[in-house]
């Protein structure tokens, strides 16, 4: 059955209205009855038709012609590392050895002469250097220098670099309907690789041929005039500080302290019972006061004389009565007893005092004199 689009229809209401009653009583027949169409259409110019279907797909195009070569490869990976190296040459002749030690020093010269005796008194002044020793034997030459360091050792070659892989061809144009052309030819070899790693070192060089031998050693002897010099320099020295020493030494002692052959005598200036003057001396290093001849006596009397007062000893009976000893327990070896004495006097009488006349006379322990001490050059 023929049926007429809706489109046709519209178009042929709007026509209608143009063309007048007799074009739209057409129209109507038309649009009331399909049918009359087909039928009637003989007499009258029927409408045009539709267009006809599209063709068959036409025949397979030629194949495409081969793409162009591709472009140059990348760099080639670096070859692979190179064998290990021949084994090195001998090292060359060893330098010389270091020169010898010196020899050992000579022995010492003889001792000086000793000074001639003193008289008793004042510190005599020191004795003079003794005579220098005797030259030392020069010394051996030194001991044969040590062998050169071996040769060095011979680098490994290197293998030679692997040309790299050209880069992929770029993809031929694609042929119109067809199918794509072969690939095209290999790009041209990229540049050579970089080298391979260092081949392992080769084997270690034989040693080398033994240096000469060393130079002989220095004499074992001291420079000399250098010593001199230095001796002279630490003499000058000396010397200056024992001026000083002794000008110290005077005003110290001024007026409390008294020197005897390696002791002094000092006073603190106050009075004390016999367990506090030993522990007076004792706290500043030395010891309560025990004069062992007549100068060291007379060097106490001294400082009694100054303050005009007695001072105990450092000597007691208290161990066994009647037998006087220094603290140290040992007997006394020189004495100086006013005359009577020592007496023992009331039974209480275990210390020594010394009157500023010099002369001695055991005391009770706890009456209070002056505090004199002694001390010792060790
Ligand atoms: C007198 C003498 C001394 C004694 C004293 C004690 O001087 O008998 O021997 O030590 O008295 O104060
Ligand atoms: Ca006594
Ligand atoms: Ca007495």
């Amino acid at each position: 059955m023929l049926l007429l689009p809706i489109s046709t229809l519209v178009l042929l209401t709007q026509l209608s209205e143009f063309l007048g009653a007799e074009v739209r009583t057409y129209s109507q027949k038309v649009v009331a009855n399909a049918c009359t169409l087909v039928v009637c259409s003989p007499t009258e110019n029927g409408l045009p038709g539709r267009d006809g279907r599209d063709g068959r797909e036409g025949p397979r195009g030629e194949k495409g012609d081969p793409g162009l070569p591709g472009a140059i490869g990348r760099t080639g990976m670096p070859g692979p590392a190179g064998l290990i190296g021949p084994k090195g040459d001998n090292g060359s002749i060893g330098e010389p050895g270091p020169k010898g030690d010196a020899g050992p020093s000579g022995p010492p010269g003889p001792p000086g002469a000793p000074g001639p005796s003193g008289r008793e008194g004042p510190s005599g002044r020191q004795g003079n250097t003794g005579p220098e020793g005797k030259t030392g034997p020069k010394g051996e030459a030194g001991p044969k220098g040590e062998v050169g360091a071996p040769g060095v050792q011979g680098l490994a070659g290197t293998r030679g670099p692997t040309g790299s892989k050209g880069e992929r061809g770029a993809a031929g144009e694609r042929g119109a309907p067809g199918s794509p052309g072969a690939a095209g030819p290999a790009g041209m070899a990229g540049p050579q690789g970089p080298p391979g790693a260092r081949g392992l070192p080769g084997l270690k060089g034989d040693r080398g041929v033994p240096g000469e031998r060393g130079a002989k050693g220095d004499s074992g002897l001291p420079d000399v005039t250098a010593l001199r010099q230095q001796v002279a320099a630490l003499q000058g020295q000396m010397q200056a500080l024992q001026a000083d020493f002794l000008q110290y030494k005077k005003v110290e002692l001024f007026p409390s302290g008294r020197s005897v052959g390696k002791k002094i005598f000092k006073t603190g200036g106050f009075e004390k019972s016999f367990a506090e003057v030993q522990k007076v001396c004792r706290e500043a290093g030395g010891q309560v006061a025990a004069p062992r001849s007549s100068a060291e006596n007379e060097a106490v009397q001294q400082l009694l004389l100054v303050h005009n007062k007695a001072a105990f000893l450092g000597m007691t009976d208290s161990k066994t009565e009647g037998r006087f000893t220094y603290l140290t327990g040992e007997p006394l070896g020189y004495t100086n007893w006013a005359p009577g004495e020592p007496n023992n006097n009331g039974g209480a009488e275990n210390c020594v005092e010394i009157f500023a006349n010099g002369k001695w006379n055991d005391k009770n322990c706890g009456e209070q004199r002056l505090v004199v001490c002694e001390f010792l050059a060790t």
